[in-house]
Order: structure tokens, then C-alpha cells, then sequence
């Protein structure tokens, strides 16, 4: 990465630029065969994210269960101004799992960044988003960065004056465990540096009813979504999973505060992935995604073990979402 931007020097306005593609095939053989062979059979959730994974993705955004999306879209709008106000101007705005950046079009639009950088594991949702900014704000340097954000990963603009900010909005945060969210803070507050912010979506606690709608949705896109690991396995790693034989589970696991998504087998089976094979018991199952939720309190405590201050905290109406505003102390 940091050789093509030596190579090519800086970049010109209006111009996007794509540094990748990182996610080799060997780390997803290595994770699922790894994930498979544990007591708990665990696939993580960073591989849901393949084309079709991508757009199921953006299927359940649509949902009317699924609030998420809703609330932290409507929370950026209402308080805009004072989000811009709390970035300020000019800054190197970077985004991790900046996905269909639909959100990121606001602050856009509103913060007039030097330099946007999206980085997402999904090649597919980086080029289609980046094409789409690219069009909307011809004026916008945009630097797209396909990596994983869970491993050590070169973002360029790192180095170049002026406030560098970084947006991870969604509560894709809740995806990871309490442990990597404080790895991941930590990482971001060294490359944020001493003057930098972060603005972070962050899915709170709430009624148990409605946080089992949003992952069981009536339509069943979000047991597709689960079920498309499977298929990805299948499609990409010589598995046999029969989809018919596995379900989508989600619930809330009230003492750790979480969503827990699995795959359900449904009858004593086995399967194989390339040489492995692996055996499941009826009802045994892989726990495929975390989405942890975090009062207001908390993920400011959260945060400031990594370095930051909570400065500032946006909700939408319902008081479902928050976005924070968090300086480096
Ligand atoms: N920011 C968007 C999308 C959230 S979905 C929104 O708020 O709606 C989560 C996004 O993070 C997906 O686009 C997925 O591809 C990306 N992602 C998940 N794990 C990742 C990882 N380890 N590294 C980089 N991107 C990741
Ligand atoms: C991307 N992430 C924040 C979503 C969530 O809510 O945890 C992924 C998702 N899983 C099921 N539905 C949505």
C-alpha cells in the first residue's frame, strides 16, 4: 500500500484511489478450519461480508425491524451542524467498515474533509460506494483501503497535517468482544494521535423484545445472511454444508450484555471443508456473530481505557442509538 502511494504521489482532488485487496483465502481456510475445531464451533463474523453477504447486508439496513440503521441515520441528520462542529474542517476523515457509506455521505457533505478514506473488508461494497462518492463529490480525494481492520493494516494520509478523525459508525464495534473493542481503540488512538477525534455508532442496551425482532426479522433476510457462511464456505473452501440441515438462531445473552447470532444443526450430521471434516451433534451449534450493546456509561469507560474522552454523545429520538464524539486525552 504504502508503495503505490510513494510510487504515485500524493492524490489529486476527485480522484479515488484503491489499495488492496488484503483478505487472502488462506486467512478465511485458516479462521473457519481454526473456528470449526474449537469445543464451541465459531466462524467470525468479518467473513459474512462477501458480495452476496454485502448485499444481505444492506437488505437488513432496509428492514423495519432492524432500527439500527434508522436511528443513527436520523441522529446524523438532526444534529449535524454540531457534529460538524465538533470535527471541524479540512480533516482526514477515515472510516472503518465504511460499507455502502451511506451515512459517511452526510458528515461528507457537512465536514468537507482533505482526504476520504474507507476501508472495509469487501471489495465488492468499497468499489460500489467509492464510485458512488466519487460522482456525488467530484471535489473529494478518496483513498479506499480493502483490509481488515482486525489485523495490522498501512492506512495512507496517516502522516499528513491536519486533524485526522476517524467514523465507525453502525455499532460494527458491537462486533467485537469487550477485549478486541480495546485493542481496536487503542490502535485508532495511536493513528488518531494527540489532536485527533473519533466519531463512534454505538447500539445501547434496551428492551430484549425488540433487540430479538431486529436479528430475527420476519422476512427471514438475517437468517440469509447467517446462512450465506455456509454457502461462502461451500462456494470458496470445498465445503459440503447442506443449508437445509442448519438454522438461524439469535438471542440476547442479558449477563453479557449481547446479541448472539449461531447456526443451529439440526440432526446429527458431518461435514466436510477441503481434507477436514468436522461432526455435529443435533443442536449443536456455531456461534457466527456478537453484537454487544453498551450503555452510555460504558462505552465511555471503554473508551477512555484506550485513551479517549466521551467529549460529546448524539441520540436519536427514541433513545435507541448513540453516537459519540470522543477526543484523544
Ligand atoms: N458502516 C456501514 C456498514 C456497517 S456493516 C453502516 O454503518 O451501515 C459492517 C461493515 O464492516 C461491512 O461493510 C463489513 O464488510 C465491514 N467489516 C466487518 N469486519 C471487518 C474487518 N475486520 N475489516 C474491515 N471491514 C470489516
Ligand atoms: C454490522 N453489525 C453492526 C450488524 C449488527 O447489528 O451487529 C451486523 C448484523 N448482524 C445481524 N444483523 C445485522
Amino acid at each position: 500500500m504504502a508503495r503505490e502511494q510513494r510510487r504515485r504521489g500524493p492524490p489529486r482532488l476527485g480522484q479515488v484511489r484503491f489499495f488492496g485487496s488484503v483478505v487472502a483465502a488462506d486467512s478465511f481456510r485458516e479462521d473457519a478450519i481454526a473456528g470449526l475445531s474449537l469445543p464451541q464451533k465459531t466462524l467470525p463474523p468479518k467473513y459474512f461480508y462477501d458480495a452476496r453477504g454485502s448485499r444481505l447486508f444492506e437488505a437488513i439496513c432496509r428492514l423495519k425491524e432492524y432500527y439500527p440503521t434508522r436511528c443513527e441515520l436520523s441522529l446524523t441528520r438532526g444534529h449535524l451542524g454540531e457534529i460538524a462542529r465538533f470535527v471541524g474542517k479540512n480533516c482526514t476523515l477515515v472510516e472503518y467498515g465504511s460499507g455502502d457509506s451511506v451515512k459517511s455521505r452526510l458528515l461528507i457533505g457537512a465536514l468537507h474533509p482533505a482526504a476520504y478514506v474507507p476501508v472495509d473488508i469487501s471489495e465488492d461494497a468499497l468499489r460500489n460506494a467509492s464510485d458512488r462518492l466519487r460522482r456525488e463529490f467530484p471535489w473529494l480525494s478518496i483513498l479506499a483501503v480493502n483490509g481488515d481492520f482486525s489485523r495490522p493494516l498501512k492506512i495512507p494520509l496517516l502522516t499528513r497535517q491536519g486533524r485526522r478523525v476517524i467514523y465507525f459508525p453502525g455499532s460494527t464495534i458491537g462486533n467485537l468482544t469487550p477485549e478486541e473493542a480495546h485493542a481496536f481503540l487503542r490502535m485508532t488512538r495511536g493513528q488518531v494521535g494527540p489532536e485527533g477525534a473519533m466519531l463512534v455508532g454505538v447500539d445501547l442496551k434496551k428492551d430484549a423484545n425488540l433487540l430479538h425482532a431486529a436479528y430475527n426479522d420476519a422476512r427471514g433476510v438475517t437468517a440469509a445472511f447467517n446462512l450465506n457462511l455456509l454457502a461462502r464456505i461451500n462456494r470458496e473452501l470445498k465445503g459440503d454444508f447442506d443449508l437445509r440441515r442448519f438454522r438461524h438462531y439469535a438471542f440476547y445473552n442479558a449477563a453479557l450484555g449481547r446479541i448472539e447470532m449461531h447456526l443451529v444443526s439440526l440432526r446429527r450430521q458431518s461435514v466436510n471443508v477441503g481434507r477436514y471434516r468436522f461432526a455435529f451433534e443435533a443442536g449443536e451449534t456455531i456461534h457466527t456473530e456478537n453484537s454487544c450493546k453498551y450503555s452510555v456509561e460504558e462505552f465511555r469507560a471503554l473508551a477512555a481505557e484506550a485513551g479517549f474522552r466521551g467529549a460529546k454523545v448524539w441520540l436519536d429520538r427514541k433513545g435507541l442509538f448513540a453516537l459519540h464524539g470522543l477526543v484523544a486525552v
